[in-house]
């Protein structure tokens, strides 16, 4: 799966791209992700991509121009929805990570500032996601929350225990939490790991889990 995410902030995904399960999945050819700088595409001399509101009000929009030509470069390059990362947004959830895991490609732009201009609110956008109901001073955060989550859903993207398959949200669990977990050693400093997890009886143990669930 290609995703493609437009922002102002570029360096704010690097270390996090460089990392653990998510530089593997890349390194592995499972997804491809590429970063634009929505700077970089600004006509305007000082390389502007926001303005004042026309009718007033506080706070500063994103242009048009340089959210044009950068989304409709990465159009040609990914043929998934853009999606618009705003507070304003739908709500993401599991199930909506899961729908996303399954397409080919996912444009995501992150907006800035009080929003973007809504002509390209109307013209590029498919659909406008929110993480939840607080307010971040971008949506660069909001776009790894959701890279994060729809990357761990592709085939092998996880280690080859596929534990995804298990979460806590699946459907499978009825959307049941998760049991409590425990590895060695048997005992810290004076707390001991419950004794049916060490007992080796499989049906006592999931007995116990299912009890457990929180
Ligand atoms: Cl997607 N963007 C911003 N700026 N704030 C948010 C959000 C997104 N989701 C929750 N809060």
């Amino acid at each position: 799966m290609r995703f493609d995410i437009a922002t102002i902030l570029p360096d704010a995904f690097t270390s996090y791209l460089n990392e653990s399960i998510i530089k593997r999945a890349i390194d592995n050819k499972l997804i491809e992700v590429y970063i634009h700088d929505i700077r970089s595409f600004s006509e305007n001399k000082h390389h502007k991509v926001d303005d004042i509101p026309f009718g007033g009000g506080a706070g500063m929009v994103m242009t048009p121009q340089p959210l044009y030509d950068c989304l409709t470069h990465i159009k040609t390059l990914n043929p998934g929805p853009v999606v618009y990362m705003t507070p304003q947004g739908r709500k993401f959830t599991q199930s909506k990570a899961e729908k996303l895991s399954l397409k080919s490609g996912l444009i995501l732009l992150c907006g800035r500032y009080e929003g973007i201009d809504n002509r390209i609110r109307e013209t590029l956008i498919d659909s406008e996601l929110s993480i939840g109901d607080y307010v971040l001073t971008g949506g660069e955060l909001a776009a790894m929350v959701i890279l994060d989550s729809v990357a761990r859903l592709i085939p092998n993207v996880l280690g080859k225990e596929e534990s995804h398959l298990e979460d806590s949200f699946s459907k499978k669990l009825d959307r049941k939490k998760e049991y409590p977990h425990y590895t060695r050693p048997a005992e810290f400093k004076g707390k001991k790991v419950p004794e049916v997890l060490l007992s080796g009886n499989h049906k006592a143990i999931a007995d116990w889990r299912k009890n457990h669930l929180k």
